[in-house]
């Protein structure tokens, strides 16, 4: 018999993911936040939560419970808005959860069941952040981190972190195929597989690492080529967007979103970390590769495009915002997922025009403060000039 329970926390879920979303306050004329998250763990079914026969749970306790729902990847199919979210169990482990929505910005709905993936390595513990790539092959590849317990270590929080790679057609059947390889780096965490071949080949988003957290000699977000998806082996990688001191991307960085193609070059929605005394501080920045070498920055637009903002700042792992989905619909309206401090999932939107004046316009970061403000103080000159015309 159904718990009557049952009705009452599935009448809350289905308010709350029917809720209309609207742009919020906050301005800057690159992009408009919202007043509501996408994703929240209260979003969450109450069938993968609890068991709703009354018989065995007289009580209606919570069974498996959901503590987050955050880092999504994030694909368009069929003028359907779907995201690919990592959700996180009161038990710490990740999996994926499948949900959809007619505009991108509210009305997301989980499917049934979360993904299963083909259990296909006895040493995995724990998977996330999925970035979903249309490839020109017809499939829709998924690269997520796979992390497994570093044995070779008597730390029980040393691990290992890997490129894990599934692929499908339709969301619903997903074939894994071999974790990446890269000979010269350690770990990798942060893939994305870049839509398009180069020069005939699969070619990644890699972020070298010298150890699960440290990315140590690691100099930022690599690139690499490989001739075989079905066991994808990366020998050299090449720098795209580099680490740098005393900027946003001082401690590591990482590709987020799978680039976006524009008629100036290739947009990427990355991740800069840096360390503070209240620990890692994550925000997300933005570059641009060249079109006919995707390894090539050729825009690097100053400092963050987002960070994270009053509520945002708060959660799991406080102070971080991080992407690794976007969308980008027929009307060429960009919808940037991000998540904040670990806890849910937000979205941000803009438009292909605005972000590639965003990342062609706004002038690069000198690198020193006296630079900085020299830079400032053209730009408001330029400006008094005209008040005072
Ligand atoms: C967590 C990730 C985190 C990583 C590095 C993993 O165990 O699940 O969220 O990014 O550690 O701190
Ligand atoms: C990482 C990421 C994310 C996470 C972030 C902050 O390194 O891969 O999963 O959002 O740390 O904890």
């Amino acid at each position: 018999m159904i718990h009557e329970k049952y009705y009452e926390l599935q009448k809350e879920v289905d308010e709350l993911t029917s809720r209309k979303n609207s742009k919020s306050a906050f301005y800057n004329g690159i992009y408009d936040r919202y007043e509501n998250p996408v994703l929240t763990r209260e979003m969450i079914p109450v069938t993968w939560k609890y068991d709703i026969d009354k018989d065995s749970n007289p009580y209606f306790m919570e069974r498996l419970g959901v503590n987050a729902t955050f880092n999504s990847g994030a694909i368009y199919l069929k003028g359907k808005y779907y995201l690919v979210a990592r959700i996180e169990g009161n038990d710490r482990k990740s999996f994926f959860g499948v949900a959809e929505s007619d505009n991108g910005v509210d009305g997301f709905k989980f499917w049934d069941y979360p993904i299963l993936l083909p259990d296909t390595c006895p040493e995995e513990t724990n998977v996330y952040d999925m970035r979903l790539t249309q490839h020109e092959d017809g499939y829709i590849y998924g690269v997520f981190c796979s992390e497994s317990k570093d044995k070779t270590s008597n730390d029980l929080s040393a691990a290992v972190a890997a490129a894990g790679i599934v692929r499908t057609k339709d969301l619903k059947n997903w074939e894994r195929l071999d974790n990446l390889t890269t000979l010269r780096s350690p770990q990798q965490r942060n893939v994305v597989l870049h839509p398009e071949f180069v020069n005939g080949k699969y070619a990644f988003y890699t972020r070298p690492m010298d150890d699960f957290i440290e990315t140590g000699s690691g100099g930022g977000v690599g690139f690499g080529l490989c001739d075989d998806i079905e066991h994808a082996v990366i020998d050299e990688e090449v720098m795209t967007s580099l680490r740098k001191y005393h900027t946003i991307t001082e401690a590591k960085n990482g590709a987020g979103a799978t680039p976006i193609k524009t008629d100036r070059g290739w947009i990427h929605i990355a991740h800069g970390v840096r360390n503070t005394a209240a620990g890692l501080r994550y925000v997300i920045y933005a570059f641009a590769t060249d079109l006919n070498d995707p390894s090539k920055v050729i825009a690097e637009p100053s400092g963050m495009l987002i960070g994270p903002r009053e509520g945002e700042r708060v959660g799991d792992v406080s102070n971080v915002v991080f992407t690794n989905g976007a969308i980008v619909n027929e009307k060429n309206e960009v919808f940037i997922y991000y998540a904040s401090s670990d806890t849910r999932l937000h979205v941000a939107t803009t438009t292909i025009d605005k972000l590639v004046d965003y990342v062609f316009s706004t002038p690069e970061d000198p690198g020193r403060s006296v630079e900085c403000v020299a830079q400032r103080c053209d730009m408001i000159r330029k400006n008094l000039e005209l008040l005072a015309r």
